[in-house]
């Protein structure tokens, strides 16, 4: 699973890259913007994977991971026509580094005004998504004109539909399709049908609003879920991430904070893409994997193992708060917390799964 973050020159993208993937990549006030991409991988912290751990002492421990991608800054008006439009196409979930921290010696054009970025960010993606239906849609008249194929009158017909959708200043991105329609537009890689988080990077002494970043959601972004507003300020993250995890707890403490920002944001990447983990435990690996919400058991076996799906018997699983109760699996199992679940079962953020197979 990938997201990619871009926006606009000097918001801290490289910056947040750097925290999100432990990298240390150059950032910079005067460093010109380079149109290349970085990729690196980020852990999803998870206090409950640590406390398994604790209890388990094992050999080794694995946390989920997203990977990230940091882009060169970008111009209105670039999206549409940039090299980098490939790895933004390419990902799964779309994050906007939007600047909200005032800096003299940088400027921002127009000021800085992060509602006014989001929303013209999000024109961009419906206008490069645009340009696409546009240049796919000349192709399909041409063709159709030589024969009369009914699935490319049916990719017309859809395309029209989006070309609508899209002109009348509209993403993609909550649309119903039909799963036949979703296959065709999946092809297309839209840009405004990815999942957005727009990261609000913001000023150090800007700690008030790091806890609404609702106040920075554009009227016409409306409710969308697959929309997400989240808030951080780099330059704090920076600070506690050069802490020892024993003043960094009692910084968070120092404000009331339950989790850094950064933590909240790489759950909201998490919860944008609509995964969720489940865990894995034993003396050789405590491990969290991602799978999707409404994955079933034996799909989230084959996250672990190709063969364990394919010879999937039957799941066992406890929640982390009823293990946590008991401390123990055979505790658990004799409460009857412990279930077993067939291949159909659903599995849910936190539990534990042990997987039971013919092999
Ligand atoms: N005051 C302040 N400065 C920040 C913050 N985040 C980043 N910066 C500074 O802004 C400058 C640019 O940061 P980068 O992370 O390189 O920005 P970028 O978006 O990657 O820039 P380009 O790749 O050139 O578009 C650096 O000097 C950062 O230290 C912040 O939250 N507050
Ligand atoms: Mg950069």
């Amino acid at each position: 699973m990938k997201f990619t973050l871009f926006g606009l020159p000097k918001t801290g993208k490289t910056t947040l890259f750097n925290l999100l993937t432990k990298s240390s990549l150059e950032t910079g006030k005067f460093a010109g913007t380079e149109k290349t991409a970085h990729i690196g991988r980020c852990f999803v912290e998870d206090r409950r994977v640590k406390a398994l751990s604790n209890i388990f002492s094992p050999k080794k421990t694995t946390f989920a991971n997203i990977d990230f991608s940091d882009l060169g800054g970008l111009a209105f008006g670039e999206v549409k026509e940039t090299e980098l439009l490939p790895h933004l196409r390419n990902s799964d979930g779309l994050a906007h580094v939007v600047r909200a921290f005032e800096d003299d010696e940088m400027q921002h054009p127009g000021g800085i005004n992060p509602v006014r970025d989001i929303e013209r960010m999000e024109e961009e993606l419906i206008l490069a998504d645009l340009l696409v239906v546009e240049s796919r849609l000349e192709r399909l008249a041409k063709d159709l004109k030589k024969m009369k194929r009914p699935d490319l009158a049916k990719e017309e017909l859809l395309l029209h539909r989006c070309r609508e959708i899209l002109s009348s200043g509209s993403p993609l991105r909550d649309v119903a399709f039909s799963e036949d329609e979703q296959r065709i537009i999946r092809g297309f890689m839209f840009l405004s049908r990815k999942p957005l988080l727009a990261v609000v990077n913001l000023g150090e002494s800007d700690t008030a609003r790091l806890h609404m970043p609702d106040v920075f959601r554009p009227e016409r972004l409306g409710n969308s879920t697959n929309v997400v507003i989240s808030t951080v300020s780099a330059v704090i993250e920076e600070e506690i991430g050069r802490l020892s995890e024993a003043e960094a707890a009692d910084y968070l403490k120092a404000y009331g904070l339950q989790e850094t920002a950064l933590t909240r944001l790489i759950r909201d990447s998490y919860r944008l893409l609509g995964l969720i983990s489940f865990f894995t435990v034993g003396e050789d690996e405590v491990r969290a994997w991602t799978i999707p919400a409404n994955a079933t058991a034996k799909a989230a076996a084959g996250a672990v193992h190709s063969d364990f799906e394919k010879a999937f018997i039957r799941a066992e699983v406890v929640t982390y708060d009823d293990f946590m109760k008991e401390g123990s699996l055979a505790a658990c199992r004799q409460k009857g917390t412990l279930r077993l679940e067939g291949k159909e079962y659903i599995v849910r953020d936190g539990e534990i799964v042990h997987f039971r197979s013919g092999l």
